[in-house]
């Protein structure tokens, strides 16, 4: 009996796996011109591997339990690598702490599978606590960089508060996508550091690295914005000024608080940034993603800055653990000018949405910037009104 549930049990369970990795997925039309969402979530907790959640041996786990709970996939960080589409995801159990795992596609839209396991990278001195959101950069010296967070508790903490923890930037990186090196965690004097961002190329011989100084581990405080520093050397990586770039702003989409997103993406016409904004609001914090382009010479320069979001959470992206949350720190510009943007909802899953260079400059460098009044705004609208007389 025991060992017909069991096989029951495990044949149910690969077949809705299997279906669910099968699923053939298509975009939503007719979109709005800049990019299509498509369909489905593309990754999700359900698409983890059935050999991490359950023990498969029916003498051990006779009622085939999961041993091991799956919460969320998210905040994936991407790259193309020998002709495979992959996602460095950030996957989090059911006991809260997040791991890397690396997920494959061969069209970069459907059909995701997990590696058969997760990344280990290996620990500093002062153990993470917590890691999650890696960025994976391609650098002209050679390696494949991952610049993510690593979250521990706050020394300081007063007794009895178990929540304040301190957010910095952990490094690794590799040759072969396989085995990370682990380097020493980012030094820059901001007390809080996420969304740590390596540039691709070196600048006048440094590295250049996006930073997010911010006071607190939730709230910018005095500090926020999008910054950029440099280090010579990315095995003691050290960082002494960060300067802002794209700082925050009363009554926008990121007037809270933002960061960098992925890499930014190469263009003639000068570097493609996807960046996400937080506001407050009554129902809580609402993430977006917004662009911006910053001159091919001086990547400090903010040429052209739509306003507003690009992306914002619609329909099911719209709920999860932290509902009202689009977050991306994963795209991948293909050789055939398509730009796969992943990006996640709610700290929950996975989704793709599909655009090209020519398309994102276009959208850069033809939707109004804001000009930080409603009157700005209706003369936006009425400019392109009276166009189309
Ligand atoms: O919960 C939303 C996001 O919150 C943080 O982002 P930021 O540092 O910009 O506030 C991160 O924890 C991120 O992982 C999460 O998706």
């Amino acid at each position: 009996m025991r060992e017909e549930i069991f096989s029951q049990r495990l044949n149910e369970l690969q077949h809705e796996q299997s279906a669910l990795i099968q699923l053939v997925n298509e975009p939503i039309l007719p979109g709005n011109g800049i990019f299509e969402r498509y369909r489905y979530p593309v990754l999700t907790a359900a698409h983890t591997p059935l050999h991490w959640r359950y023990d498969l041996h029916p003498g051990r786990n006779p009622y085939l339990m999961e041993r091991f709970g799956i919460n969320a996939t998210f905040n994936a960080g991407a790259i193309k690598w020998n002709n495979k589409y992959l996602m460095m995801v950030r996957v989090e159990g059911a006991d809260r702490k997040s791991f890397f795992a690396i997920a494959e596609s061969k069209d970069g839209i459907q059909q995701w599978e997990f590696r058969p396991a997760p990344v280990r990278i290996p620990e500093t001195d002062s153990p993470d606590v917590n890691v999650y959101d890696v960025r994976l950069t391609a650098h002209e010296d050679g390696y494949i960089y991952g610049l993510f967070c690593t979250e521990r508790k706050d020394p300081k903490a007063a007794p009895g508060d178990m929540s304040s923890a301190i957010a910095q930037c952990g490094i690794i990186r590799t040759s072969d996508m396989e085995q990370w090196e682990r380097l020493p965690d980012l030094i820059t004097s901001s007390p809080q550091q996420r969304n740590v961002v390596l540039h691709p190329e070196f600048v006048n011989g440094q590295y250049a690295l996006y930073t997010r100084p911010q006071d607190n581990f939730i709230e910018a405080g005095s500090g926020g914005g999008i910054a950029i520093g440099y280090t010579k050397d990315m095995t003691q990586a050290v960082v002494t000024t960060e300067t802002v770039i794209d700082p925050r702003h009363y009554h926008t989409v990121s007037e809270l608080k933002n960061g960098q997103g992925p890499a930014p993406i190469k263009t003639t016409e000068g570097w493609l940034h996807l960046a996400h904004g937080v506001r407050n609001t009554a129902a809580g914090f609402r993430y977006v993603l917004y662009m911006f382009l910053t001159d091919l010479h001086d990547i400090t320069k903010v040429t052209h800055k739509p306003a507003g979001y690009f992306m914002a959470p619609e329909g099911l992206e719209r709920v999860g653990d932290v509902s009202n949350v689009l977050f991306s720190n994963g795209w991948i510009a293909d050789e055939d000018g398509r730009v796969l943007i992943y990006y996640a909802s709610s700290d929950t899953r996975m989704h793709v949405a599909v655009s090209s260079i020519d398309r994102l400059l276009d959208y850069v460098k033809n939707t109004a910037p804001d000009q930080f009044r409603s009157a700005a705004s209706v003369d936006t609208v009425m400019a392109i009104i009276e166009a189309n007389r």
